[in-house]
């Protein structure tokens, strides 16, 4: 059993579905993260690129390995990462190299202090460097953090990113019934609700063109906006 003190600070949970080119390299990054001690619970979606493979070859103590036996999202993926994290804070990775671990610090920082339940770490702030990529995406992107704040009545710059940190005992008293990308409406909704302390810091972004391997489209945007809206008004 853990104790407090033999407790990592952060467990690090990384949902993963078909990225074999980056998820070797990826891990080593968040090892290297200057966060003494983590967990990394890697989440495999179902891949069939080969990524699977890679990972039943990786054994040691700082991480867990999990398999979805098909895919089923990133919602999914990161309901099964938070039931297996020990850590007192959990952090959400993304296993395509958009988002860059050496911010861990900044972004866990508010929980470290006392201060936070929830941090999320926004592309749209501070003055990290961020790829220049899709302006509809950033309209989209705008969008839906708009629409989200009316309904929670929270001031965030970025509803969608994927660094988001929590107590790991709040994320682990969350239902989460978004199997896909709808997982940032509804939990941002559910911590707005609970009345979490939510703070939110400048990230660095490091974003992907669609040659790239983007694989983010418009039908997510579509289902965002019904989740902004499920989560706010009518679900309990
Ligand atoms: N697309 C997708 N990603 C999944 C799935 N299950 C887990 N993931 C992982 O969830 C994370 C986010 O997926 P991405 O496709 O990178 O989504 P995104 O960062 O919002 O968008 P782009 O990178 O711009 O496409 C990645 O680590 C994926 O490997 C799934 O079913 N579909
Ligand atoms: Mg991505």
């Amino acid at each position: 059993m853990q104790t407090e003190s033999t407790r990592p600070l952060l467990s690090v949970v990384i949902p993963c579905f078909n990225e074999a080119g980056t998820i070797l390299d990826l891990i080593e990054r968040v090892r290297q993260a200057p966060v003494a001690s983590k967990q990394l619970i890697v989440v495999d979606d179902g891949s069939s690129d080969g990524t699977r493979e890679l990972l039943k070859g990786l054994s040691a103590p700082d991480l867990t390995v999990l398999l979805h036996e098909r895919n089923k999202g990133k919602g999914a993926a990161l309901a099964t990462g938070f039931a297996a994290a020990v850590g007192q804070i959990c952090i959400v990775q993304d296993a395509d190299l958009e988002y860059d671990p050496n911010e861990y610090p900044l972004v866990i920082g508010p929980i470290v202090e006392g201060k936070a339940d929830v941090v999320f770490g926004s592309r749209f702030q501070g003055a990290a460097p961020h790829r220049v990529v899709y302006f509809w995406h950033r309209m989209g992107n705008g969008f839906l953090t708009l629409m989200s704040n009316m309904l929670t009545d929270l001031n965030l710059t970025d509803m969608e990113t994927c660094y988001k940190a929590f107590r790991t005992e709040i994320i682990q008293s969350i239902p989460i019934r978004e199997k896909r990308f709808g997982f940032e409406p509804e939990i941002t909704a559910k911590v707005a609700k609970r009345r979490c302390r939510i703070y939110e810091v400048g990230i660095s972004y490091y974003g992907r063109t669609y040659d790239e391997g983007k694989k983010i489209g418009w039908k997510d945007g579509v289902r965002a906006v019904w989740c902004i809206l499920k989560y706010n008004l009518w679900a309990r």
